[in-house]
């Protein structure tokens, strides 16, 4: 009969994750070999390993029993499974010896907080993305393994609500989708906290944080804005007279907000700027009411945005009559003959002048014998 111990005897040995009894010995983890190894003057030696050693047990009668003890806490993430050998040595000459395999594998517990690649993602998107795009997508990895590490991503709870209808979280991918246009005259930086949570016993949680910097689009018309009303110029009226105050808007910000005002059509009108965009519409030429008694100035307003947007507007100024036109007759003089013994009352001569609205006026001297009778042309 051979002394090397056969397959029968070891059996157990395939089993042994059956038999592990899980004991706690003055703080050490010990794991108890089964009574059948117990018979006969048999030594036990353990192949090198960090984590177990093997002790000898004292049992009543000079008997002993080896332990599988745990030196220090097993780490699935670093090692997950542990190949030991463990050699039986008997007490002949010479020694036979038998061996088998102990396999432990390290069931995972979740000890591993999700971490992100990165604690804060900084992206910048145009104010005109389209809503359903993609606008980042964020990542984190759990070193556990299974539902330890499977992960869900959230908005955190402390996210206002205002934010939530702009963005979507995609809970499985980590994709931040916008929802609802962006508005960079509203809100130009928009700061979320986002966290990843495994669905381990207890769940863990990581956190990032998304910064995402609106970038301005120009996306609105300059405005012409009449600070004044426009006031009726008179026609004498020096150059440089003031008409009106008007003011330049444009909501967008550097470029896309600079505005320029023209005057779009030739008028005896020009702006002048003052400070910022404030210009004043001012005479810049001779007005004439009999040749134009209103002027309607086109003004236009371009921003320099690219491409530039602009708006106009027009003014309708009028122009007060001064009275500038002397009457003038149509001839400088009149040779009337008349016969003596008139009748009076009869009509010697019509003159006309031109002239607005006025009184002719006879020379004094005549007044006993003419007088002047207006009629209509
Ligand atoms: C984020 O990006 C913007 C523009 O690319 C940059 O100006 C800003 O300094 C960045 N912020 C951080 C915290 O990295
Ligand atoms: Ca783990
Ligand atoms: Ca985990
Ligand atoms: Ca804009
Ligand atoms: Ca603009």
């Amino acid at each position: 009969m051979t002394k090397r111990m056969r397959y029968r005897d070891w059996k157990w040995l395939w089993w042994y994750h059956f038999f592990l009894l899980l004991i706690t010995v003055n703080g050490q983890t010990r794991y108890s070999i089964p009574e059948e190894l117990k018979r006969g003057s048999v030594s036990y030696t353990l192949s090198k390993s960090e984590c177990f050693t093997l002790k000898m047990k004292e049992l009543s009668g000079d008997r002993y029993v080896p332990e599988l003890v745990l030196e220090k806490p097993l780490d699935r993430e670093k090692q997950s499974v542990h190949q030991l050998l463990l050699t039986a040595l008997d007490g002949g000459s010479p020694v036979k010896t038998g061996t088998s395999s102990i396999i432990v594998t390290v069931l995972d517990n979740n000890d591993n907080v999700p971490v992100f690649k990165r604690t804060l993602y900084n992206i910048s998107v145009p104010e005109n993305s389209a809503s359903g795009s993609v606008l980042v997508r964020v990542e984190a990895t759990d070193a556990d393994e299974g539902v330890n590490a499977e992960l869900e991503y959230r908005f955190a709870d402390s996210t206002p609500q205002a934010l939530l209808s702009i963005l979507r979280m995609n809970s499985d991918t980590g994709e931040i989708i916008l929802l609802n246009p962006l508005d960079y005259e509203s809100s130009n930086k928009i700061e979320i906290s986002v966290t990843a949570k495994d669905r381990g016993v207890p769940e863990m949680e990581g956190h990032c944080r998304v910064q995402i910097i609106v970038i301005d689009v120009n996306d609105n018309v300059p405005e012409i804005i009449l600070t004044s009303k426009p006031s009726p110029v008179r026609e004498d009226a020096p150059k440089g007279a003031v008409v009106a105050l008007i003011s330049a808007r444009d909501l967008d910000s550097g470029n896309n907000g600079k505005v320029m005002l023209q005057l779009t059509n030739e008028s005896p009108f020009t702006l002048k700027p003052s400070f910022s965009n404030n210009y004043a519409l001012i005479t810049n030429g001779a007005l004439d009411r009999e040749t134009n008694s209103e002027y309607n100035v086109e003004i236009t307003a371009t921003d320099s945005g690219s491409p530039s947007l602009s708006s106009k507007k027009t003014i309708c100024i009028s122009i007060i009559d001064v009275n500038d036109n002397p009457p003038f007759f149509n001839q400088l003089s009149y040779n009337v003959y008349l016969k003596e013994n008139g009748v009076a009352g009869s009509i010697l001569y019509s003159v006309s002048a031109k002239t607005l609205i006025g009184q002719w006026v006879l020379s004094a001297e005549f007044l006993n014998c003419f007088r002047v009778q207006i009629s209509a042309p």
